[in-house]
């Protein structure tokens, strides 16, 4: 099998800021493999640097080149055999679900399967959100805001930390009123001294509030004072972890991003148990390229799915994307792709601009 690692820099449309801190632009490791039949592309989710989880896009290079690829030399690996081949290597889930992608891909492409049917799509177009970063003061969030419901999404999501929290969401609430469905995500910026006024969010009927706290435990004791629901991110790692977070009662939606949980296939798994328990999933976003944002609307087509996704059209990102935009409809929706694989592959003109390094291996 031939595996390429290939790293390309785009600009982002405009700078997003959250707690985490400012991005200007996301270095992408790309994953592809050849299998004789066909090309399958995977993307590593890893941000520039390690401040979302600990994985970055280098360290997540270094261990796909140094350690995952060396364990699979001389096998005959495929998307299912994967993790078995390398459950002893901790962590670097992201690392992991980049190399998984792209088997998928080159899989299901050769047997002329798409995506979201393998993973078992329940439609055809999926109900997304726009995120929208820590902005200069409420009454130019209120400006961004209504920009993209002018563009058609129908719900916001609003990053929030200690300082930017209570007066932006209350006047983003009071100029969209009742009908904008409205979330905050603090990204595990607030500690447990805090709950008191986070408390104070329960005026605005938010949809959820998402990750807060950094520990299952908090968020459980947080949960019990508030009327909110909440939602974890950064903590589901893994379907066990899920199940925890579900028994310690320290949410009621869960986040599901592929990349954090080590692949589709676990995600899969995490979307299975959900609607086994009644609790509601959606898939978080991680500045995808179309090839990861491909992939997330196939998963996110699943029928547990039920609240929208984090999964914005291309135009929100970057002015130019390396496939075939995405694009809303008036609806709020965008559509699943349906042809083999993840159904859309890079434009080798533009994946040339991008490209800062290519290296290639036979395994
Ligand atoms: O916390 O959901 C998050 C992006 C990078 C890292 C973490 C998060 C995010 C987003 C962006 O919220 C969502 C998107 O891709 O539109
Ligand atoms: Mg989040």
């Amino acid at each position: 099998m031939d595996v390429e690692l290939r790293r390309i820099r785009l600009p982002f449309a405009a700078p997003f800021r959250t707690a985490l801190g400012v991005q200007h632009d996301r270095d992408v490791l790309l994953v592809s493999v050849g299998t004789g039949d066909s090309t399958g592309w995977g993307e590593c989710v890893a941000m520039n640097e390690p401040i979302y989880t600990s994985e970055y896009v280098s360290g997540a290079h270094a261990v796909i080149r140094d350690v995952l690829l060396p364990l699979l030399s001389g096998t005959t690996v495929t998307a299912l055999t994967l993790g078995r081949l390398l459950a002893s290597i901790q962590g670097h889930r992201m690392a992991k679900a980049a190399l998984e992608m792209a088997l998928l891909d080159a899989e299901l492409r050769s047997s002329q399967i798409s995506l979201a049917t393998f993973l078992g799509a329940a439609r055809d177009r999926v109900e997304v959100g726009v995120a929208l970063g820590i902005d200069r003061d409420a009454a130019r969030l209120v400006e961004t805001v209504r920009k993209y419901v002018d563009r058609g999404y129908r719900r916001v999501k609003l990053k929030i930390m200690p300082g930017w929290d209570i007066e932006p969401v209350a006047t983003v609430r009071d100029a969209f009123g009742s009908d904008l469905a409205l979330q905050v995500d603090g990204n595990r910026a607030y500690g447990p001294a805090e709950m008191p006024r986070l408390s104070a969010l329960d005026a605005f009927g938010l949809a959820m509030i998402e990750q807060p706290f950094a520990d299952l435990v908090t968020h459980a004791s947080f949960a019990r004072t508030i009327h909110t629901p909440i939602c974890l991110d950064e903590s589901i790692t893994s379907t066990e972890a899920t199940r925890l977070a579900l028994s310690l009662g320290s949410c009621s939606i869960v986040n599901i991003k592929p990349g954090r949980v080590g692949g589709y296939l676990e995600a899969r798994r995490i979307h299975d148990l959900c609607v086994a328990r009644g609790v509601p999933v959606w898939c978080g976003g991680m500045f995808e390229t179309g090839l990861g944002r491909a992939a997330n609307l196939a998963l996110a087509a699943l029928p547990g799915f039920t609240m929208p996704s984090d999964i914005s059209e291309s135009s929100r990102y970057f002015e130019r994307d390396i496939t075939d935009p995405f694009v809303l409809a008036p609806d709020g929706t965008i559509g699943v792709p349906s042809g083999p694989g993840i159904g859309v592959a890079p434009d080798p003109d533009r994946l040339a601009e991008v490209t800062m390094s290519v290296e290639r291996f036979t395994i």
